[in-house]
């Protein structure tokens, strides 16, 4: 069984849990209240710009056949902030002038480390979960949601068919990776996806609640 495959099923309970997130089972059924939808789209706005340096740290430690297609993400990021920044516009959200929740912050943290002290595999294997995990959880969501919500071009963002090439792809070279390290660094990797995993469900919990900081607010 492929690395990849392999993680995704003995994750799935995990991964379930996250696919029946309220959050995204209230946004796909257009009862999720416009200010929770906008704690998200802040929270995101800085998790994706934060998503650019770490891809540039990836880059550092990625073999030259890497180097073009993570450029290429970067280039995918710069437009998605540009989406968000259109939707929010068109919709009267304030983006700018958010902090990091706890939990962003911790997620964010998280991808620089490991991309700064990990292998580029362990560091591969975070940016493959949380792709995956955005496209499987947007698909949930344009299982039902209307065509005509405000929020459907973050659907067709993450759920689309561009989106899940450049998933399958990743998980192609995941796959080498996992194939060419060592039992030691694989069993690694496994960790990284599943804690990649459960930040992203706590990632969903923050924006279903809008909690900031523990203690604090
Ligand atoms: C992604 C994201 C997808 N935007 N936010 C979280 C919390 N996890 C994953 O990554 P990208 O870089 O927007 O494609």
């Amino acid at each position: 069984m492929s690395f990849c495959h392999e993680q995704l099923t003995r994750l799935k309970p995990l991964w379930d849990r996250m696919l029946g997130h309220r959050f995204l089972i209230a946004t796909r059924d257009g009862t999720m209240p416009d200010e929770r939808f906008a704690v998200w789209m802040r929270q995101d706005y800085l998790f994706v710009e934060a998503a650019i340096p770490f891809i540039a740290a990836l880059l550092a430690k990625a073999p030259r056949e890497h180097w073009e297609p993570l450029a290429g993400v970067v280039t995918a990021l710069e437009k998605e902030l540009k989406l968000f920044e259109e939707r929010a516009k068109a919709v009267g959200v304030t983006l700018r002038g958010a902090l990091p929740s706890f939990t962003n912050h911790a997620y964010i943290q998280f991808l620089m480390a490991t991309a700064y002290r990990g292998s580029y595999a362990e560091g591969y294997t975070v940016l493959y979960a949380a792709e995956k995990a955005y496209h499987d959880s947007w698909k949930v969501v344009q299982a039902g949601i209307d065509r005509n919500s405000k929020w459907h071009p973050f659907v067709e963002n993450w759920a689309g068919d561009a989106f899940a090439q450049y998933v399958a792809y990743l998980e192609a070279q995941l796959d080498l990776l996992a194939a060419q390290a060592g039992p030691a660094e694989r069993e690694s990797m496994a960790d990284y996806f599943e804690l990649a995993t459960k930040y992203e469900i706590a990632f969903w919990e923050m924006a279903a609640t809008g909690d900031g900081w523990p203690g604090v607010d």
